[in-house]
């Protein structure tokens, strides 16, 4: 299934690409990407990253997909009323220049349903889904600490 929207995905890239939107195909950057360790048997991991947006239009993020994890998320985290909660984010928009952080305490991959056992120093590949069909992969080394 994930091959599938994968696919499509680039159907959908070719076919912009193919039409009047070839003018720019300028995509949004993962930066600094790493998924904390767990303790062996965790069912949830979480993953931070710096989204930049190097482009002269927003760009929009509507959701993850990973071929490493069976139920990835994007999450913020908020304090409301003295307790700490975590919220699924539907979209999130970066304007033109800007820069999105995923760190411990706010923004995070709620990466749910890990296919295998991983330790540090194991690699995941995570996907950011756009708007507009594109995706956006990086490799997230598996740390104790952010980099
Ligand atoms: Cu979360």
């Amino acid at each position: 299934m994930n091959v599938l929207r994968l696919v499509l995905g680039f159907a959908l890239a070719c076919s912009a690409s193919a039409c009047v939107v070839a003018a720019d195909d300028c995509a949004p950057v993962i930066e600094k990407p790493w998924v904390r360790a767990a303790p062996p048997g965790a069912t949830t991991l979480a993953g931070y990253l710096v989204l930049r947006n190097p482009c002269s239009a927003a760009v929009v993020v509507t959701d993850v997909e990973s071929r490493d994890f069976g139920m990835p998320m994007i999450h913020r985290s908020e304090v409301v009323e003295g307790v700490s909660r975590m919220r699924h984010v539907g979209e999130l928009t970066l304007a033109p220049g800007e820069s999105l952080v995923f760190a411990p305490g706010g923004l995070h991959l709620m990466l749910m349903k890990p296919e295998r056992a991983l330790a540090e120093g194991d690699e995941v590949g995570v996907r950011l889904v756009l708007a507009d069909g594109r995706r956006v992969f990086a490799v997230f080394p598996v740390r104790r600490e952010a980099p």
